[in-house]
């Protein structure tokens, strides 16, 4: 069948052998009934937005409130990425390490093989080219994705860069992730995401969500390309980049790592509060999820290769994230949030204290807020474009990347973790990166709330053995003389009754304002066990509703807190065995013998 359907293709595609192979193979096992190439034309997505709207995948909404707009609603079964079924499938177990699964390659390929076989029967296959990364940067690298989901052909449209270009650039090169996607029939049972570093492949099937399934994101920018960096000498993180313009006009950069569903999008688009603004403050946002980073001339530059945001929906509104919802106000994707049947909008909780009253939950269901249920499912998303985003950096499409000042470590703590520290050196950072922990959320399948270890909030995502990946950072840090200082922080401590006790959204200025200054020697710290921390007085709470008392609180660093603390990271850190780097576990017994001398 593939030679007829090659016939019938255009002929700059049939110009690369190594893609032509690769669409032939996949075609062989699941055997759909047409290939589409998407060549990123408007009027192809256009007829394709329509199929979708006539088999009920899409929703179209409101053209005059949310232009170009649309609803999905994901398998009720579907509705995260799902952890416990994503493998990093390399020849030795060891190199994918104690916090992958594994499995091996041949060994996947042939069960998936047999899940692939047919099961684009009756469908039609399309044929995503993709960048992650401006076309043609130097930073930038290059996806095939296939998969029999116009969803995913949608929504990859709006989160990278599809289409002819992408072929023009990629030329007869082999260097490209081949990515093979299938919802086949949404089978929990059936349902994996593989990984395969060595080959530059990802094998996804029997999902249609975001995470596992746009194979440009968590799987290529984050699990196969964490692999590809360490070979060849950089970084990819699961971090936003924003520039922060001070008073002085020049902007600074800084890179920050929280676990999913940890307000990174909201910290990438903050808006400073108003006295702020009249100081001439301003953040702009390079990226709300990863950065791809690389050494140059001493200094790191980061770039994110995604082209919009895949957003947490629930808690977005015009006061907590003004740019992300205007992000999402044209051309965007919204899964899983409610429908209003009156005007043909969507909602979720905490967008507005309005719930409409005619309304359809994620699910489909009628629905009627006052029995209590929500609406919105928990890790309910958007698919925005970036250049909605009225902060965008204009730095968001330079091919280089933008220097880094500062890289930001945090996660939720109730407890422990003040809200904001200066680790002491790279070395130090690198181990408070390794040890980072937060209560878990709703972005992955799993009880929510519970306290994990999140190395550099990439446990999900490193495409290798984190020992490696620890060694990787300290070697980064030794061969570059200019490396961003690194920080942590806590927006999440909670007081007694469990009420958050730092206002966190856009006064979070003031944390970041700190960070800046200690970067430029410009700003007091007290040195604890820990690291640096600023005294109550050193950050700025002029027109804040918290007192003193609660700010010297969550600037405090608790013997006993710590001390178990530092138990735990030794229990966390045994699991990497001889692969943990003999310089993090020093970082370890440091921090032990501090405590006595210090507090
Ligand atoms: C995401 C995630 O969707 O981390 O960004 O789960
Ligand atoms: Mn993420």
């Amino acid at each position: 069948i593939t030679e007829f359907i090659f016939n019938c293709l255009p002929w700059r595609y049939c110009m690369n052998s190594n893609l032509q192979s690769f669409v032939n193979n996949c075609a062989e096992i699941a055997k759909p009934d047409k290939i589409e190439w998407i060549t990123g034309n408007g009027d192809q997505l256009e007829s394709l937005a329509k199929i979708a709207m006539s088999t009920g995948e899409m929703i179209k909404l409101n053209e005059e409130l949310l232009p170009n707009c649309y609803l999905h609603r994901s398998a009720l079964n579907d509705v995260a990425r799902v952890e416990g079924r994503t493998y990093i499938c390399c020849r030795k177990e060891e190199d994918a390490g104690p916090t992958n699964n594994w499995m091996d390659p041949e060994k996947a390929y042939s069960m998936l093989t047999g899940i692939f076989d047919g099961a684009m029967k009756g469908r039609t296959m399309y044929v995503i080219p993709y960048s992650m990364g401006p076309i043609g940067s130097p930073f930038s690298k290059i996806g095939i994705e296939i998969t029999d989901s116009i969803y995913v052909v949608l929504s990859m449209n709006i989160m990278t860069r599809i289409g002819d270009e992408v072929v023009r650039q990629l030329g007869d090169s082999n260097d490209f992730v081949r990515g093979f996607h299938s919802k086949a029939e949404l089978n929990e049972e059936n349902r994996y995401i593989c990984h395969f570093p060595e080959d530059n492949a990802i094998w996804s099937v029997n999902s249609g969500y975001g995470g596992n399934v746009l194979l440009g994101k968590k799987c290529f920018a984050l699990r196969i390309a964490s692999y590809q960096a360490r070979n060849e000498g950089w970084m990819a993180e699961h971090m936003l980049i924003l520039g922060i313009t001070k008073p002085d006009g020049i902007t600074r950069y800084i890179a920050a790592a929280f676990p999913s569903a940890c307000g990174k999008t909201n910290l990438a688009m903050l808006i400073p509060p108003e006295g702020y603004l009249a100081k001439g403050y301003k953040i702009t946002t390079v990226g709300d999820d990863i950065a791809w980073i690389r050494p140059k001339d001493g200094y790191l530059y980061a770039l994110n290769p995604e082209n919009g945001f895949f957003g947490v929906a629930p808690g977005t509104n015009a006061k907590s994230n003004p740019n992300a919802l205007a992000s999402t106000r044209k051309n965007s994707i919204f899964t899983n949030v409610v429908l209003n049947k009156d005007n043909n909008t969507v909602w979720w909780e905490g967008m507005d204290k309005n719930p409409p009253v005619n309304a359809e939950n994620w699910k489909g269901e009628k629905w009627d807020y006052r029995d209590g249920s929500k609406g919105a499912h928990p890790n309910s998303r958007f698919t925005a474009p970036a250049v909605n985003c009225p902060c965008i950096s204009p730095e968001f499409e330079n091919p280089e990347g933008v220097r880094l000042s500062a890289i930001i470590f945090g996660g939720r703590r109730a407890r422990t973790a003040p809200l904001v520290y200066q680790s002491f050196d790279w070395e130090n950072g690198v181990f408070v990166g390794s040890a980072m922990a937060s209560e878990t959320t709703a972005a992955a399948t799993g009880a929510v709330g519970v306290l994990r270890r999140d190395p550099m909030a990439m446990l999900p995502f490193c495409g290798y053995n984190m020992g490696d990946y620890f060694a990787h950072w300290l070697e980064i840090g030794r061969k570059n003389k200019n490396v961003p200082k690194i920080f942590n922080v806590n927006w999440f401590r909670t007081d007694n009754e469990g009420k958050f006790i730092w206002p966190g959204f856009g006064d979070n200025i003031r944390v970041l304002d700190w960070i800046i200054d200690r970067c430029e020697g410009k700003a007091d710290a007290i040195e604890t066990p820990i690291g640096y921390l600023p005294r109550p007085e050193d950050i700025n709470i002029e027109g804040l509703d918290i007192s003193q008392e609660a700010l010297r609180e969550i600037l405090t660093v608790d013997k006993e807190m710590w001390r178990k603390e530092a138990a735990d990271i030794r229990e966390h850190y045994k699991k990497f065995g001889d692969k943990l780097p003999q310089e993090l576990a020093t970082q370890l017994e440091n921090l032990e013998n501090r405590h006595p001398h210090v507090l």
